[in-house]
């Protein structure tokens, strides 16, 4: 398969100044003409240069109709339909060219390019879904203005695209006529089309310069109860971007469409968001907390792309991460604004330890700014978007608030209408504050997670303690020369009573250290006695740190550290202490010992009122096994298993009675409000009810039984199903699970909870049980949401029945990744990763998971997607 590689870049030959599509919709054969004005792109023409260049557009599944320049249909020698697009010979630097292509939506079931969603139709173009619509420089350097008629049957009453409606009617064969213009100048990939028979929500916003901007939200009927939470993010979305980045909306309407049929999470198409309906419809009685944080992250996330992204787009996909990592921080610090700080950055350094680091120690491990790839869509990671976010947060970490709102002002100005890299943006933030980010660069190009090892000196006789902090990055697939990072370490001393001690004449009690070398001392003077040092406070950096802390040092932390994330990260440390050697013990075959310094810390947590309930449900929740299988050099999933089980009832029983009362205290049945302190409260109380359940105290479960039964909100109903399912009896549990869905049938987001609900449970999740979850009426593989709660639920988060140690497991992924792989590889290939990181595991894992990915590779011919992850994952 072809390899693209950065280094090749070249600016386009031609440009598009506009682009004028007309859309005939039918389902098996859908007439696209589209009228482009070309013209030679100045940037692009060598010096002494007499003859044209060739027009390359990119296609791929068209029906070529006809092709006309200047309104001359074009003879067949002068254009070649090749492998993947035409090319076109040229005459005339400036010229107009109408293509007419057919294409059947209905069968398409990549979901890339145009397709039928439940009878809707509906568009995604990110990254190279366009060039499945008609034919075009399908890149994002080349930006035009759009003009988009869309012609349908009067059963699609609502037919939207990009931008402002100018016009509208009704054809002489009395079919619906819309046609949008785009006034701004965008890549194809933010083109979007939708035609059904939707209803909407309305509201309105005025900007910060009083311009009032119609927004609206269009569903399918059954769902219009379920849009107001997003409508709400969406106005506090707008009125932040004004606030925290002068960032004003530009058109007269933004529209947000839920689909069911999505690859992804949500599309920032211009003017026309396109969402999967999981990430934005919710109410109270049919979605949990959990899932009101993440639409109203989500809607914030592709509202912000208006700037980040829209009006300021990327030169090419290998500067992804200029708008996803850019954008990925303004959603978190957004998010973290309107509810906890702390526990918003708990969240995401959990998932970047669990999953980022993984990825950046495995087979696909890419820079920020990759350099090459054989299919983009395997490139939309972590990496890009999470270890992205933390190279921008550092940035704003090094060069302090106002300068970092410096710099992205002058970025914006800069670049607004362009398409740019991300070097621009590192330029931006270094003109506009006069900064040196050389070194800093590095984090763009080098691969991998550092690891920082700390040790330190406490000299009483000068008073002086000296810090000396060691970093190393591991080699990574083609990268193995690291050269050392600027890595912003921010500290704090915490004396012998508990308090920050001063570290400087200016009394400050937390300061950000600038690692630059691969060894460095950072001394602090006037240390009146040994402290102890809390390290890497709010997560500075992404990377691994070791120091020898003692159980007591952690557990001292875990009650004095100023850092509230320290506070957690101390507790954490101490579960991977108590769980490692609870995992050692399990290998020995000697007995398992009561995690003792684990449980007195957690049990002072638990009776600690003044703390956020929220930080203490983090406390109380053990490492995931992913999480833990990150930390290990040799995977053993069975000991991790069994470790946890044990820590888990070990916690459960030691702690029942602080459990029981905070329990109690925390039952108190008020109205919903998805709101930080509600959410906050109900997260500790469900944390204290699973582990309540794990005693399998009869009298626990009652309580779950109860909160069931009373069904006052889907949160506090999924936690008590999910208890039972774990540790009631289990036709006592089929029979929740069966009245569940027989409630809620009618509901897909809920349905395809249940779902997850099943196959990611340890007891019930069985193969078995997944299999037959797939013969089930509801579920559909050609939708990424049942795959992903079905076939990855059972992949992803049942690390117990994956790993079963037949291998079956591995083998009925590998399975389904070739079945899906035919109709959809870009699900295909994110479906295998957990199979990818098979050199990780002990040896009898390991070899069976490697058995089950060779039988992908010699099943037949794969997608470009399917081979890039599985060729590399081999080698
Ligand atoms: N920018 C969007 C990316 C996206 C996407 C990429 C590949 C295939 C399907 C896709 N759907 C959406 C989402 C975002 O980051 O905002
Ligand atoms: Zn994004």
């Amino acid at each position: 398969a072809r390899t693209v590689y950065l280094k090749d870049y070249r600016a386009p030959d031609y440009l598009i100044d506009h682009t004028d599509l007309h859309f005939d919709l039918e389902p098996q054969a859908t007439l696209v003409k589209s009228r482009l004005k070309v013209r030679r792109n100045p940037e692009a023409i060598n010096a002494g240069e007499k003859t044209l260049p060739p027009l390359w557009l990119d296609g791929v599944d068209l029906e070529l109709l006809s092709i006309a320049i200047d309104g001359k249909l074009l003879p067949a020698q002068r254009y070649h339909e090749g492998e993947g697009g035409l090319t076109l010979d040229v005459e005339t630097p400036e010229f107009e060219l109408e293509v007419h292509t057919r294409i059947a939506p209905e069968a398409n079931t990549s979901l890339e390019g145009l397709y039928l969603s439940n009878g809707m139709y509906c568009t995604q173009c990110e990254a190279e879904g366009f060039r499945k619509i008609t034919y075009y420089p399908d890149r994002p350097d080349v930006m035009s203005v759009f003009t988009t008629t869309i012609v349908a049957p009067s059963k699609y009453p609502v037919l939207l695209a990009n931008g402002n409606k100018v016009d509208s009617g009704t054809t002489e064969d009395g079919r619906l006529r819309v046609t949008w213009e785009d006034p701004f100048a965008k890549p194809s990939y933010l083109f979007a089309l939708v035609a059904g028979d939707l209803q909407y929500v309305e509201d309105s916003f005025t900007t910060a310069s009083g311009r009032e901007v119609k927004l609206q939200l269009f569903t399918e009927p059954k769902n219009i109860r379920k849009c107001d939470h997003a409508m709400i993010s969406l106005k506090h979305a707008m009125r932040w971007d004004e606030e925290v980045y002068g960032r004003e909306y530009d058109l007269d309407v933004f529209m947000i469409v839920a689909v069911d049929h999505f690859n992804m999470g949500a599309m920032e198409n211009k003017g026309l968001n396109i969402f999967n309906s999981a990430c934005v419809l919710a109410s109270p009685e049919t979605a949990t907390d959990g899932a009101f944080q993440r639409i109203e992250s989500i809607v914030a996330h592709e509202y912000f792309h208006n700037w980040s992204g829209n009006r300021v787009t990327c030169r090419d996909w290998f500067q992804l991460s200029l708008k996803e990592g850019f954008t990925v921080f303004r959603d978190a610090e957004f998010s973290a604004d309107m509810n906890s700080r702390a526990v918003k950055r708990i969240e995401d350094v959990s998932l970047l330890r669990t999953a980022q680091f993984s990825e950046d120690a495995g087979p696909m491990a890419h820079p920020v700014r990759p350099d090459s790839y054989m299919e983009i869509s395997n490139f939309y990671t972590l990496t890009i978007y999470e270890k992205g976010a933390e190279v921008v947060r550092m940035i704003h970490t090094l060069l302090g608030p106002e300068a970092f709102r410096r710099g992205s002002d002058l970025y914006f100005e800069r670049h607004d209408g362009s398409a740019v890299t991300c070097e621009d943006f590192i330029c931006a933030m270094e003109d506009a504050n006069n900064a040196d980010l050389r070194q800093f660069r590095r984090w763009y190009e080098q691969a991998g997670t550092p690891v920082l090892t700390v040790t330190d000196q406490y000299d009483e006789a000068s008073a002086t303690y000296r810090l000396t902090i060691a970093q190393r990055t591991p080699a990574t697939p083609g990268q193995t020369e690291k050269p050392p990072l600027h890595i912003p370490v921010s500290i704090g001393l915490i004396g012998a009573d508990g308090r920050d001690l001063p570290l400087d004449d200016s009394g400050k009690t937390s300061t950000v250290l600038n690692l630059t070398e691969a060894e460095q001392t950072f001394t602090f003077s006037n240390i009146p006695h040994a402290p102890l040092p809390s390290l890497l406070r709010g997560f500075s950096a992404p990377v691994k740190l070791h120091y020898g802390y003692s159980e007591d040092q952690l557990l001292f932390l875990m009650q004095h550290d100023s850092d509230a994330f320290n506070r957690w990260d101390a507790s954490r440390r101490l579960a991977i202490k108590a769980l490692e050697s609870l995992q050692a013990q399990y290998r020995d075959g000697s007995e398992m010992t009561e995690p003792a310094a684990l449980i007195k810390g957690l049990s002072a947590v638990l009776e600690n009122a003044a703390l956020d309930p929220a930080l203490v449900a983090m406390m109380l929740a053990l490492p995931s096994a992913q999480e833990l299988a990150e930390e290990c050099e040799v995977v053993d999933a069975g000991a991790i298993i069994a470790a946890r089980k044990f820590a888990r009832n070990s916690l459960a029983n030691a702690l029942s009675a602080p459990l029981l009362a905070r329990y109690q205290q925390l039952d108190q049945r008020k109205p919903y409000r998805p709101v930080a302190d509600d959410i906050a409260e109900r997260s500790l109380k469900n944390t204290c009810l699973g582990y309540l359940c794990a005693t399998l105290d009869p009298s626990s479960l009652d309580l779950a039984r109860l909160q069931l039964q009373r069904d006052e909100n889907m949160t506090d109903v999924a936690a008590a199903l999910g208890a039972l399912v774990e540790y009631a009896p289990r036709e006592e549990a089929e029979k929740y699970l069966g009245a569940f869905y027989d409630q809620w049938q009618q509901d897909t987001q809920v349905v395809e909870n249940w779902f997850l609900l099943q196959s990611g449970s340890a007891s019930f999740g069985t193969l078995e049980r997944v299999r037959e979850l797939m013969q089930h009426p509801a579920f559909e593989i050609t939708n990424p949401n049942k795959v992903r709660s079905v076939i990855s639920g059972f992949a992803s988060r049942n690390f117990t029945q994956f790993h079963r140690e037949d291998g079956s497991g591995y083998r009925f992924l590998a399975e389904q990744v070739s079945v899906l792989d035919k109709l959809n590889p870009q699900i295909a290939a994110r479906l295998v990763i957990p199979l990818t990181h098979w050199k990780k595991y002990c040896d009898h894992e390991s070899a069976r998971m490697r058995a089950a990915l060779q039988g992908i590779m010699d099943a037949g011919e794969l997608s470009r997607d399917l081979y890039e992850v599985v060729s590399k994952s081999l080698a």
